[in-house]
């Protein structure tokens, strides 16, 4: 099968630069040789052009950002269905997670339901109502379900990408109120580090392929290096203490590959400024390796 890899050099939908650097991180650490001795052909479309940042003032409240966010998650759906015009996979490497609204949208509609597994400390559920920050990293799975500023939940089309019944969160442990009373009204499966302390990655991972395999058509994977444990993944911009370790997160890749499920991928929030000798993004080099199949070749 053909991988085709863009990245999104963007650091403008949370505050702390340096994750803009987070493609290049991931190139330099190996992603193409990593997936080329898989057997894969690895085409690097190289990287989505990003706006600067919005004048001050500019963006409407609580959403910083808005214009230049906006613009490159165009561009970002654009890619990915041109991806999927070839047949070829779409891996999407970041710049922060407000590029799974591109990535979501472009990826929506080549499928009629289409599944998420949004590997994460956070839920990513804010809207500009609810959000205690204003970053649109925050935002990405609520704009998807069709929630928050039409510029966002209108890119491709105006219907929401996916429905709440196909999405399962893993690793959240900061929640924030609105994405907690959000996820009780929907039912949304969260497996919450609690879950994953009580019943161990392998269940979880059994239980949210599962309940994704047979409705969904298709399912993409989200993955936010901030789901690690900081221990293994020091390179993110908002650290949660507690989270899954490097091993249970292969174990995780390990099993989605197994599961033979996922059409769409996208690894984002490494910050090399922040990282240690750009470890997190050889930790995520290593994660696309287990996800692409590495224990089965
Ligand atoms: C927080 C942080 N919930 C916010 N979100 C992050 O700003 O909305 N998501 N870091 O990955
Ligand atoms: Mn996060
Ligand atoms: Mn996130
Ligand atoms: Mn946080």
């Amino acid at each position: 099968q053909n991988i085709s890899m863009v990245g999104v050099p963007m650091d403008l939908g949370q505050n702390r630069r340096g994750v803009d650097m987070g493609p290049s991180a991931i190139r330099y650490a190996g992603v193409i040789e990593r997936l080329e001795a898989l057997g894969y052909r690895v085409e690097d479309k190289g990287d989505i052009a990003i706006e600067k940042k919005d004048a001050v003032k500019a963006s409407p409240k609580n959403l910083s950002n808005l214009y230049a966010v906006t613009k490159a998650n165009e561009k970002l759906a654009e890619t990915v269905a041109s991806i999927y015009e070839k047949n070829a996979f779409p891996l999407v490497i970041g710049g922060d997670h407000s590029i799974a609204i591109g990535t979501i949208a472009g990826a929506s509609g080549y499928f009629e339901n289409l599944g998420v597994i949004w590997y994460d400390a956070h839920g990513d559920l804010n809207t500009a109502q609810t959000s205690p920050s204003g970053n649109i990293h925050g935002m990405p799975l609520a704009v998807s379900l069709g929630m928050g500023h039409p510029s966002l939940t209108n890119i491709q089309t105006s219907k929401p990408k996916i429905k709440p019944e196909n999405v399962v969160i893993i690793g959240a442990r900061e929640l924030d109120a609105g994405e907690k009373d959000y996820i009780r009204q929907s039912k949304m499966p969260v497996y919450t580090m609690h879950e994953v302390d009580r019943l161990g990655m392998s269940e979880v991972m059994r239980r949210a392929i599962t309940y994704l395999e047979d409705k969904c058509d298709g399912v993409h994977l989200s993955l936010d290096l901030d789901g690690l444990d900081p221990h293994d993944a020091p390179g993110v911009g908002t650290p949660v203490i507690g989270g899954l370790s490097y091993r249970e997160s292969h174990l995780a890749m390990e099993m989605l590959a197994e599961s033979d499920f996922i059409t769409s991928c996208e690894f984002v929030e490494v910050n090399p400024i922040l990282d240690e000798k750009n470890r997190t993004a050889e930790a995520a080099v290593a994660l696309m390796g287990s996800l692409f199949g590495e224990k089965l070749k």
